[in-house]
């Protein structure tokens, strides 16, 4: 019995939070180091008039007058595949009018954005059919829906924690405000290699404000589910013996 308890005890170890892995956090507030920009111009630049980090000033906008597809954006890329058990969240703020602003979370198959893409997740407001401009949107453009939209009503010029999450069993979880707003499934489940803040796309001028980025791994459960039968087994076979 003194072994099984001394088990326990270091099952109630391995089970205890070991703690998301924080793969990044930006919150803007000592620039931009490590992000590139996307395209040629104009670009998401830093701005003090909407922040939301406590203590904080700033908060990355991107530009009003992107008359062209495909800038207006700013990444952060990972040579290396994370782990494909990810959380993603951060702060966003858009403007009344109908503009296409949102966050995306890419996976290609040489790492950062080089090689074929596996896997593009966005949430934030999209303004083409199917989406409801009344709503927030969500995209998940291989293996599943692509754009759909959430339960969860627009509310421009306040700010609004949103949050992506997937499980290994190519369930995806779009969150905003602490709601879940709708739940997605993917047949391509992999780990992030790119994260970009902003559509890249024309937004009818009418950039949004996005802060807070966190990029977290969460510890895969498999080892304490081998733990855990482990010491169920050896609990039985005692049992038997006794
Ligand atoms: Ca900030």
């Amino acid at each position: 019995m003194r072994m099984v308890l001394a088990l326990l005890v270091v099952l109630a170890v391995a089970i205890a939070p070991a703690g998301a892995q924080v793969l990044l956090f930006e919150d803007w507030e000592t620039g931009t180091d490590g992000w590139t920009d996307y395209g040629s111009g104009p670009f998401a630049t830093l701005d003090n008039t909407q922040n939301t980090t406590p203590g904080g000033q700033w908060s990355l906008k991107t530009a009003d007058n992107a008359t062209t597809n495909y800038t207006n954006a700013k990444d952060y890329v990972w040579a290396t595949e994370s782990p494909k058990l990810w959380v993603v969240s951060w702060n966003f703020m858009h403007k009344s009018t109908t503009t296409r602003e949102y966050l995306q979370i890419h996976s290609y198959s040489g790492g950062g954005g080089s090689g074929s893409l596996q896997q593009l997740i966005s949430l934030g407001v999209y303004n083409a059919s199917p989406a409801d401009t009344t709503k927030y949107n969500f995209r998940v453009a291989v293996g599943s829906v692509n754009w759909g939209n959430t339960t969860i009503a627009r509310v421009p010029n306040v700010w609004h924690s949103m949050k992506v999450e997937q499980f290994l069993d190519g369930t995806i979880n779009f969150w905003i405000d602490g709601q879940l707003g709708a739940t997605a499934t993917t047949t391509a489940v992999y780990g992030i290699t790119r994260i970009r803040v902003g559509s890249g796309l024309t937004n009818n001028n009418a950039g949004a404000w996005y802060d807070d980025i966190k990029v977290e791994i969460v510890p895969e459960p498999g080892s304490l589910v081998a733990l855990g039968t482990g010491l169920i087994a050896l609990v039985g076979a005692r049992r038997r013996r006794a």
